[in-house]
């Protein structure tokens, strides 16, 4: 057994184990983009929310601005609001000062992001009802609701995106029967040059994300990843409408974790992360798929991201 850090959530550690085990053992070696955030992955992540040439947070937080009336009319005041993968929680600031909620639940795979997310909130908000609860959103969370109050999910910053069209569609149904109504961000498709540009920046911290779950991998459970024979790789690919980044090793070498040992070849990825685009018209079709039967949609004025107001 390599360095596991012993004590503190043994059981997700064994799952992230577990996982990369898995991923790293398939002929397209993978690894869950769930595991980008960790303490290092989540400021890493902060700092692309800033990226001149990553629109997408920028576009949802001026849209979620422009039609605040509008959105919290949809969601209505008083009510609960469960918000998954709450990260830096500026939008949640809005919405909460907007909609009033009962209780705020938000729920997010980063301890640390949903801590300091938490208490930033409980300061601005001292009669805010807060109930934090760490998880991960592929797989259903016992959330603490009273009966008889509406709730409304709220999914932010088209993280949607990282599942494919069956798991979103799966994943809507299950928030379905959590809540009667939901607020989902979800990336537009756009010129494929654009999107491009958002996930190859010049200053190069998208690479660093990428490249950071290798680090995690060798601190938390004690891998030999070279970071200097892998570089990263992003693109856009138009007939399955996603971003897809991977890994690429530089030179055929051997990796190991433990007792397992993973041959890559010149040239051989690993695909860290999907990030599927949308048209208005195929997000709600999906959404009326999946069971919902209003769908509103909001925009920022370039059209690049999407709001929609989902009704059961
Ligand atoms: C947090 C999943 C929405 O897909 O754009 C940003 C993650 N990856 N740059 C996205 C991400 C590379 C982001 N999501």
């Amino acid at each position: 057994m390599a360095r596991e850090r012993a004590g503190a959530r043994p059981l997700e550690l064994t799952g992230f184990r577990a996982d990369v085990v898995a991923g790293l053992s398939r002929p397209q070696k993978s690894l869950p983009p769930k595991y980008f955030y960790d303490a290092a992955g989540s400021r890493l992540f902060a700092r692309i929310c800033r990226l001149p040439e990553y629109y997408v947070t920028r576009a949802e937080l001026a849209l979620t601005r422009r039609h605040l009336a509008a959105i919290a009319r949809f969601a209505g005041r008083g009510c609960q609001l469960i918000e998954y993968g709450s990260g830096e929680g500026i939008k949640s600031r809005l919405l909460v000062r907007a909609l009033r909620p009962s209780v705020y639940v938000p729920i997010d795979i980063s301890e640390d992001a949903l801590r300091a997310a938490a208490s930033g909130l409980a300061r601005e908000f001292p009669w805010l009802h807060i109930v934090p609860v760490a998880g991960d959103f592929s797989r259903p969370i016992d959330i603490p609701l009273r009966r008889g109050t509406p709730s409304v999910v709220y999914f932010p910053g088209s993280t949607i995106g990282n599942l494919t069209p069956e798991e979103a569609h799966a994943f809507l149904s299950m928030s379905r029967g959590v809540a009667a109504k939901m607020i989902v961000g979800v990336d537009l498709k756009k010129d494929p040059a654009a999107l491009h540009a958002a996930y190859n920046d010049k200053a190069g911290v998208t690479a660093a994300f990428n490249l950071n779950l290798l680090s995690r991998i060798n601190r938390e459970l004690g891998a030999d990843f070279d970071l200097r024979r892998f570089r990263h790789y992003a693109f856009y690919n138009p007939a399955a409408g996603r971003i897809e980044m991977h890994l690429v090793a530089l030179g055929s070498h051997t990796v190991r974790l433990g007792r397992h040992r993973f041959q890559f070849a010149e040239g051989e990825t690993i695909h860290t992360e999907n990030s599927y685009k949308y048209s208005p018209e195929e997000f709600a079709g999906l959404a009326t798929e999946a069971g919902f039967r209003g769908t509103k949609l909001w925009t920022d004025r370039r059209g690049l991201f999407a709001v929609f107001g989902l009704s059961a």
